[in-house]
């Protein structure tokens, strides 16, 4: 069996080798020209071409989308990596995967899976092969087949809720998620858990051209499920203004939003979504739909009034609601003042304004109320979690750069920002000072830090986001060129902030008086200011708060309630209320040992087949991935303790076969010393061996191969003899 493996595990090692020749090579540490940023993308191009998507960085995973199904993912697969270190076969995000795993079980360690790139590059793809590559790897009673079908179901159910088609990509996240897969002592998966990071609610109401509202509209209204359609007062052929606001027409013939109906239905089943539940969830996607069709009209005197009463009945009936407190509730504002209620007429501005907020915080908190139904679902039972461990998935949003920019692409980019800032710590920072730890000789490598630009956006009284909230909380007229204005004369001297003033000062490519401009780590992102001071402030007026409360549907009951009407406190502001919980993210992260992927979208058509050089170019340079390698290939490409390189290469040398007592520094002392390395080629840190040369470690991992071949030949003689 034994030598089973090891021929498999040779087979596999000398297609890994083979591969360095017809698809460049498989770790970028082993180019020859490894300065060069022309090599790195002539090599990632070349195995692209030849569908190899996956290359290392040492142990840092690069990926490159290929648009296209390849046959890499399948069950047989994910078992070739099982076991093995992840240099020892053809890169793959399965071997990120295993690794992670195997040192969770080993090292009783928690992990996480860090996957980063833009939108479209192929994370969301990501973080579904590594939930595929546990299901398959994990113990297979009952109850964690059960647990392992929740979690692969959670996918699909939050994408038809989470997701939409962008102009960048079909199946766009347009939520942040972190999840974490709960594991026992065995390493056996027992539950999972899930935060949701700021969803793009404005898309609920309107969608910029070319793009759709989230997936489950379309699929709802899709569904062959008459009944359903007509017990929610929906019909396909009917006009909804949340879904038209935009260019496309509801069918989209490049995705199919009635086969996901039916993928939803299940998720929802697996996840024991009950009856009721489901039903409340559709009911409240439709009331949505039928409450964007409410319009209005306005008398002499500026008050608004609505003027499809019977669409609003549909509303209220399907929320067990009263018509006529809703129809209050849209048409006038109640405001509590020095104890006393005063209601004021709403024109039609306003009324829009309200009817909008109202189908947005409905359809938020819906989605919030999803993810915390799926954790309870997910939630191991109690006497579980005594010494589990954790290996966390983050997939969320990437860099947007849209033709036109606003706050939801301001707390995307800053999103990014804070995680690139991560790598930063984790790789480029800690390579560095664990050569420091080690007692390594080192020459620094310099890569663009952009703490910066975090500190530009989050920084306490003087970011940003403060400057906004300044505004935003300000008594009196608050307005976005108020908070323009701020910026503008607050952050005129920051290299990374460009505002109409200084572009128009300082020559720069002139930049419209209602815009602001980032230098962000990836690129250059002008927002459009408007809206701003709006989506944060996030106001839902009182009295829509208090006829969601008063509703009989168990999810708008559960998530407007009383308790918020009481509450004296002004909440929390959206932008502030999202860099605590990406801080707070960064604390969860920062606890726990990273891998990275970093993923890379080859064209900006969402095709096979093509490579587009520039773009790749521009991806390569803002993921830092050339310091990455510099710093990684400069020092040290490989690194082993002690313990671990003895284990493995004992066998090469005399003194240290079949077993060395001794210290085992002394043992890999003794190796080197046989195998000849040149004090050059490598160095003794205080816990680890560090080899310069890639070359090196493929020797000794040939010679490694070798003997063990020859070994294996022995023993299959010997077994043909007999
Ligand atoms: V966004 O920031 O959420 O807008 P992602 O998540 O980075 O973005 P996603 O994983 O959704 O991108 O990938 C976009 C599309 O590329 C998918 O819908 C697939 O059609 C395609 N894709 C991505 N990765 C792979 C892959 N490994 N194999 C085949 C892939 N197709
Ligand atoms: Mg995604």
């Amino acid at each position: 069996m034994e030598d089973m493996a090891s021929h498999i595990k040779l087979k596999r090692m000398e297609s890994s080798l083979q591969s360095r020749d017809v698809a460049g090579v498989h770790d970028f540490v082993l180019l020859e020209n490894y300065g060069s940023e022309d090599a790195f993308i002539n090599n990632l191009q070349k195995r692209f071409n030849t569908d190899i998507i996956y290359t290392y960085i040492g142990p840092v995973l690069v990926s490159v989308n290929p648009y296209k199904n390849i046959p890499i993912y399948t069950d047989d697969v994910i078992k070739t990596y099982r076991n093995i270190h992840y240099f020892e076969a053809i890169p793959h995000i399965y071997a990120v995967t295993n690794t992670a795993y195997q040192a969770l079980k080993e090292e009783n360690k928690d992990q996480c899976i860090l996957i980063s790139g833009e939108s479209g590059a192929g994370k969301t793809e990501a973080s579904k092969k590594i939930l595929q590559c546990i299901a398959v790897t994990t113990g297979r009673t009952n109850q964690v087949e059960s647990v392992k079908e929740k979690l692969l179901q959670s996918t699909p159910l939050l994408e038809a809720f989470g997701n939409a088609k962008t102009t960048r990509n079909d199946n766009s996240s347009r939520f942040g998620k972190y999840m974490d897969i709960i594991f026992n002592y065995i390493g056996d998966t027992i539950g999972g858990s899930l935060l949701n990071y700021l969803l793009e609610k404005s898309r609920v109401v309107m969608q910029a051209p070319g793009e759709r509202n989230f997936h489950i509209f379309y699929q709802l209204l899709s569904s062959s499920d008459a009944s359903l359609l007509d017990s929610l007062h929906l019909s396909p052929n009917t006009y909804y203004h949340y879904l038209n606001t935009s260019i496309v027409s509801m069918k989209d013939n490049e995705i199919d939003d009635i086969g996901q109906f039916r993928v939803v239905k299940r998720a929802m089943d697996v996840i024991e979504l009950s009856e009721q539940e489901q039903t409340a969830i559709f009911t409240l996607v439709a009331s949505i739909l039928h409450l964007g069709n409410v319009g209005f009209s306005q008398d002499e005197n500026g008050n608004a009034s609505i003027n499809a009463p019977e669409t609003i009945a549909t509303v209220a009936k399907l929320l067990a609601c009263d018509a006529a407190q809703l129809t209050h509730a849209l048409e006038k504002k109640t405001i509590i003042a020095r104890g006393d209620s005063v209601t004021t007429p709403l024109n039609k501005e306003l009324a829009m304004y309200a009817r909008d907020a109202l189908a947005k915080a409905i359809y938020d908190r819906m989605f919030t109320w999803l993810v915390q139904r799926l954790n309870s679902s997910l939630r191991p039972v109690d006497d579980e979690f005594n010494r589990t461990k954790v290996m966390g998935i983050l997939d969320i949003y990437g860099f947007e750069i849209f033709g036109k920019n606003s706050f939801e692409q301001f707390c995307i980019n800053y999103c990014n920002e804070k995680l690139q800032q991560l790598f930063i710590e984790l790789t480029l920072k800690s390579e560095q000072e664990e050569y420091f730890r080690e007692g390594i000789e080192w020459v620094p490598v310099q890569y663009f830090d952009n703490k910066v630009i975090c500190d530009l956006i989050e920084e306490r009284h003087k970011g940003i986001i403060s400057l906004l909230d300044e505004e935003c909380l300000r008594p009196g007229d608050t307005s976005d060129m108020g908070f323009l204005n701020k910026m503008s004369i607050n952050l005129v001297d920051h290299k990374h902030f460009v505002s109409y003033s200084k572009a128009e000062r300082t020559m720069l490519k002139q930049i419209p008086r209602d815009e602001f401009q980032l230098v962000h780590y990836a690129g250059k992102v002008t927002y459009s200011v408007h809206g701003f001071v709006d989506k944060n402030n996030d106001l839902l007026f009182r009295n829509l708060i208090e006829v969601m409360a008063s509703t009989k549907n168990t999810i708008t009951k559960a998530v407007f309630t009383e308790k918020e009407l009481e509450s004296k406190k002004r909440p929390e502001t959206a932008a502030s209320q999202f860099k605590k919980s990406l801080n707070k993210l960064m604390q969860i992260l920062v606890t726990k040992d990273p891998s990275y992927v970093r993923c890379i979208k080859p064209n900006n058509e969402q095709t096979s087949g093509i490579f587009d050089e520039q773009l790749v170019r521009h991806q390569v340079q803002y993921l830092g991935l050339m310091e990455n390698l510099r710093v990684r290939r400069a020092g040290f490409a490989y690194r082993r303790t002690y313990d671990v390189f003895l284990k493995r290469y004992k066998s090469l040398c005399p003194g240290t076969w079949p077993n060395f007592n001794g210290d085992p520094k002394d043992g890999v002392a003794l190796l080197t010393q046989h195998l000849q390395y040149n004090k050059y080629e490598f160095s003794m840190g205080k816990t680890k061996i560090f080899i310069r040369y890639p070359k090196t470690l493929f020797m000794t991992e040939d010679l490694f191969q070798l003997k063990k071949n020859d070994l294996a030949t022995l023993i299959q003689r010997k077994y043909k003899t007999h």
